[in-house]
């Protein structure tokens, strides 16, 4: 894609292998790219706190022998309690593995809420990786990832469920998790990590919601906007009306040229604000291809996270009024017959459209200079 604005020199011109962030970070930091963070990361690691069983799945590539799944989830882009051990990437990229941009399959990220799994506890194992990503037919990218997709697992959980949760960071650059449904000490709990390392802690979310989830190292706009970030959707404990629900995730693309059929992301232009693409869900107009679909008379309800990193989302629906948006966790703070609500970076919305009457409903951000981009939908009702 074009840029027609001036740009200022890209680090990517630098960069010989763009999958290489190690060499990318050096280059940054020999180029005069402050980093001040990562320095900090490094010097707040803890040591490699994976349990024995861990390490020799990891050296075999099997899973651990912890508990079995009470179910598995319906979602393959989900991720309940007990498929904590599924190290299985989501993505064709694994590390060590990491296919070229011919072998990168694309696939749709499926945005069915997962169900709630029958345990009060979840116990989550994420691994920070690398994977090239195909986001469109045309665009592969280099990708910082949780689990080796973008975005990372749709995780759902209930208000004062247990969330325990593991980080494992498989890359080069230095990671951690921020999960946004969670009240905890920051410095201790999001601290980053290095390779071969993890970090867990444990959390139970006081609202309902949809919650953003990232990584935290500094520079946050680089591990964001490298596709580091996605979803925890936390249900109240009294259910809400009976729908179908979704979950989107809005994200912004700043891309270099293409080397070797992949693109890598482009800090300075993540700094210019000016994204190539603005994707529901990371990959650019994926439901107009492959649309949602329902049945008439059916109540929708979508999870909205805005991982940014930067432009918000005003969420709208064509031809649809939203009958119920929750301005505050769900049920509360409910206002009625909204046309449009701006979802604000590193914020999450819960909006309700009755669907009573059957066509094909563009979901769209409605600032359209965004919306163009890739963060437009299709919503199929059918009758
Ligand atoms: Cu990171």
């Amino acid at each position: 894609m074009t840029d027609p604005l001036p740009q200022p020199p890209r680090l990517s011109d630098l960069i010989t292998v763009p999958t290489d962030r190690r060499a990318f970070l050096a280059k940054a930091s020999a180029f005069g790219i402050a980093l001040p963070a990562l320095a900090a990361g490094c010097s707040r690691t803890e040591p490699d706190a994976r349990s024995a069983a861990d390490k020799a799945a990891s050296a075999t590539g099997a899973s651990a022998p912890h508990a079995s799944p009470t179910h598995l989830p319906s979602n393959p882009d989900s991720r309940l309690d007990s498929s904590l051990n599924h190290v299985a990437p989501l993505s064709s990229a694994a590390p060590g593995t990491v296919p070229g941009a011919q072998a990168t399959a694309f696939h749709r990220y499926d945005p069915a809420l997962p169900p709630l799994s029958s345990s009060s506890t979840l116990k989550l194992h994420f691994h920070a990786r690398e994977a090239s990503v195909r986001i469109s037919d045309d665009t592969v990218v280099a990708a910082w990832t949780f689990e080796g997709d973008l975005p990372g697992p749709i995780v759902h959980c209930r208000v004062g469920d247990t969330v325990e949760f593991t980080l494992t960071n498989e890359s080069a650059v230095p990671h951690s998790m921020d999960f946004h449904a969670a009240q905890i000490d920051p410095k201790q709990a999001f601290r980053s990590v290095v390779k071969g390392a993890s970090v867990s802690y444990t959390f139970k979310p006081k609202y309902a919601g949809a919650f953003m989830y990232h990584c935290g190292t500094a520079p946050v706009l680089m591990h964001i906007g490298s596709g580091m970030y996605g979803a925890i959707i936390v249900s109240p404990r009294e259910p809400l009306p009976a729908a179908r629900e979704f979950v989107l995730v809005q994200s912004e693309f700043y891309l270099s040229d293409a080397s070797q059929g992949v693109r890598a992301f482009d800090y300075p232009k993540m700094l210019s604000t000016l994204p190539d693409f603005v994707t529901f869900n990371g990959r650019p107009n994926q439901y107009i291809k492959d649309p949602i679909r329902v049945k008439v008379g059916e109540r929708v309800r979508f999870w909205l996270v805005n991982a940014g990193p930067t432009h918000p989302c005003n969420f709208h629906v064509v031809g649809e009024q939203f009958d119920t948006v929750y301005l505050g966790a769900p049920p509360g703070s409910a206002i009625r017959g909204v046309q449009t609500w701006d979802v604000a970076p590193g914020g999450g919305m819960c909006f309700e459209v009755l669907c009573d009457v059957p066509g094909e409903f563009p979901f769209v951000n409605h600032g359209f200079g965004h919306g163009q981009k890739g963060s437009i939908g299709i919503l199929v009702v059918e009758s």
